[in-house]
């Protein structure tokens, strides 16, 4: 089963991101994964193929009428999207988005991805329609497309296949293989640039080593920046002996508890 997205736009075109560029537009390609994309403009029945109104109640700006977006949805069930296919509108009021749920969206049937313009959508077509509502973050967007991007993006790289080093997408920042870690720093060549060189462990060849040297760079770049993650790691009992003795060598030097 082919992963298939099926997006509501009112601009199409801005999925070219994704279908014709780099790994995802290598995949869809290669026919990893495909994308329909369904306008509601096309499912209005005015001579101005209105999409929006004034907001019942007064206030500033527009908002999305209801039956074009579910006309859109209807035409996308009916033109082949999975019938147990979720439907996913990008909204600031939704759960915030996480390497998880990209996850878990590689391994299903794919899912219908609503992008609202304006100020929004009518409530009605949310009630109607919408299975889950998903944010990117605690910031406003123009138009959902872009967060409807990376969500597709998140979860196409995952499919087998779509990156060149299958190991990659394991080593990733989040992946529960490095017990949701943040990632190591990466270096390339040259040995020395503008004076910085390569920490000497990536040079010498011995994996074993390498492999500590990453994951304690993991390990210290996560207590700095997101202790959250490694009460999370901890609770996932996902991190070993050799960790917690590392992270306790961090505590002592820095002074901050866990
Ligand atoms: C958004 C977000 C977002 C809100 C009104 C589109 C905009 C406009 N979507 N994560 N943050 N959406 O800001 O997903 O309709």
């Amino acid at each position: 089963m082919t992963l298939r997205f099926d997006v509501v736009t009112l601009f199409p075109a801005i999925f070219d991101a994704v279908t014709a560029h780099g790994v995802t537009g290598r995949a869809h390609a290669r026919g990893l994964w495909q994308l329909h994309a369904w306008n509601p403009r096309d499912r209005t029945t005015d001579v101005h193929r209105t999409v929006d109104d004034r907001p019942y109640g007064g206030g500033p700006g527009m908002v999305m009428l209801p039956d074009p977006l579910v006309q859109s949805v209807d035409a996308a069930r009916a033109g082949g999207a999975a019938a147990d296919a979720p439907v996913i509108l990008l909204s600031p009021a939704g759960r915030r988005f996480e390497q998880a749920m990209a996850a878990d969206l590689a391994q299903g049937p794919g899912a219908i991805v609503v992008c609202g313009r304006y100020e929004g959508v009518d409530q009605r077509f949310v009630d109607a329609r919408v299975t889950h509502e998903w944010s990117l973050g605690d910031f406003v967007l123009s138009g959902g497309e872009i967060a409807a991007l990376a969500i597709i993006d998140a979860a196409v790289r995952l499919l087998p296949g779509a990156l060149n080093h299958g190991l990659s997408a394991t080593q990733d920042s989040f992946d529960p293989s490095q017990s949701g870690l943040l990632d190591c720093p990466h270096y390339t060549r040259p040995e020395v640039y503008e004076g910085r060189s390569v920490p000497a462990t990536l040079l010498s060849g011995h994996h074993v080593q390498i492999a500590r040297w990453r994951r304690e760079q993991s390990l210290r770049l996560t207590l700095q920046r997101r202790p959250d993650l490694i009460a999370a790691a901890r609770l996932a009992n996902s991190l070993s002996t050799a960790d917690e003795k590392y992270l306790a060598s961090l505590t002592q030097t820095s002074g901050n508890t866990l």
